[in-house]
């Protein structure tokens, strides 16, 4: 008897999930990415991928097998990004990654985050009142999505006023960055050493306000929880994963109601569903899409051997829509649970400012809310295009008042 290599039978997609159509719009191939099986060879980049929820879902709960210290992107970072040291975060694991994560996990609790209530609250009801001044036609993105984001959490980081115009375009260059050198890439390169310079330059102790999550990373410093080397990565952390990410979850929220009015309703009767529907959103949506990680061995994955230091691109966003997991997915729907999704990720890097994240959220709905009967997409809707996110350029929106 011969045997075959396991390889054989492995399922294999020509697709470039990084292609301008798929940036366009990623639900047919990830249907394809599902259909093909739990682990799938991406001949194009030479990668494995994951569309699956149940893979999905357990590769990044196995961070000893599926690690993210060699790079959370296509390429090894090491040697391909002069322009930012690894994150101790993102691109680390246990027991690196311990120290810095217990300190962000603290002072981004629940809890600890409360105190932000109030003043976010008031925050945004100026901002929607001074919108809805000027009439009932605005942009979703622009003046909503990004302006929210970008009024509270820069003040709540600390960070001077200056240059906070960097932060948006930084962080979609470092998302560009985790997938293949495209022209996403190219496009964003020409800027890069402005940008990271610029936010460097706002994680420094001198630079930070006294009562921002920024000095309190210092302060852990001070306490030799982490060393003085550490905590402006871990400021630049802040800065660069919780601008672009909470902007796309706010635009994916807004043009989840705005397609769909009777959750609107819905919402309204029950404001408390504020933080389910931005959940069901995240699902929905997935703002954040991808994200690689690299075998520690040979490992088996359905009939497919992957074989150690071989790049496995997790699909958040598809097994977000498995149906295997999700009765009618595609539906976004506020009387399923969410929970569960893979949205902020899973396992010990799941997303550290979630409950930001929800804050925000439910914060600006609640405004909304209470100001706003009906939301209509009034114009021809732009998606933005970068290699991770699943972004919006443009979300033209017309309300009637409540
Ligand atoms: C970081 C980082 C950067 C981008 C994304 C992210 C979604 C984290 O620098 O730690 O998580």
């Amino acid at each position: 008897m011969t045997t075959q290599p396991i390889t054989a039978t492995r399922p294999v997609s020509s697709a470039d999930p990084f292609s301008y159509d798929v940036l366009e719009d990623p639900l047919p191939f990830q249907a394809d990415l599902r259909e093909r099986g739990p682990v799938v060879y991406l001949e194009k980049y030479d990668v494995y991928a994951m569309g699956r929820y149940a893979e999905v879902q357990a590769a990044l709960t196995n961070w000893q097998t599926f690690q993210s210290a060699a790079g959370v992107g296509l390429s090894n970072f090491r040697y391909e990004k002069p322009w930012r040291q690894p994150s101790l975060l993102l691109e680390a694991d246990p027991p690196h990654h311990d120290a810095p994560r217990a300190i962000l996990t603290k002072i981004l609790g629940p809890r600890e985050i409360r105190r932000l209530t109030e003043s976010w609250a008031a925050d945004a009801t100026e901002l929607v009142d001074t919108l809805l001044a000027n009439g009932p036609e605005f942009d979703g993105v622009a003046d909503l999505a990004a302006a929210f984001p970008l009024r509270v959490f820069p003040d709540a980081v600390g960070i001077p006023q200056e240059g906070r115009e960097d932060l948006l375009p930084y962080g979609d260059h470092v998302f560009n960055a985790f997938g293949p050198p495209n022209e996403l890439v190219e496009k964003g390169a020409q800027r890069v050493a402005e940008l990271s310079a610029s936010i460097a330059a706002k994680c420094s102790r001198n630079e930070l306000s006294e009562d921002g999550f920024g000095s309190q990373i210092w302060a852990a410093a001070d306490r030799g929880d982490i060393t003085e080397a550490q905590a402006p990565l871990i400021v630049r952390s802040l800065l660069t994963a919780g601008v672009d990410t909470t902007v796309n979850g706010l635009a994916a929220v807004l043009y989840a109601f705005a397609t769909n009015p009777d959750q609107w309703r819905r919402l309204r009767q029950e404001p408390a569903l504020a933080r389910v529907a931005f959940d069901e959103a995240v699902r929905w949506e997935s703002p954040v899409q991808t994200f690689f990680r690299t075998a520690t061995r040979d490992v088996q994955v359905g009939t497919t051997l992957i074989p150690e230091g071989q790049k496995i691109l997790m699909f958040l966003g598809s097994a977000n829509r498995d149906p295997r997991r999700w009765v009618n997915p595609d539906l976004f729907d506020l009387n399923r649970d969410p929970s569960g999704h893979v949205g902020f990720g899973f396992g010990i890097h799941q997303c550290v400012g979630q409950h930001i994240a929800r804050l925000e959220a439910s914060t600006i709905l609640n405004v909304l809310a209470k100001r706003i009967r009906s939301i209509e997409i009034m114009g021809p809707t732009r998606r933005h295009h970068n290699n991770t996110l699943r972004a919006w350029e443009s979300l033209p929106l017309r309300v009637q008042l409540a």
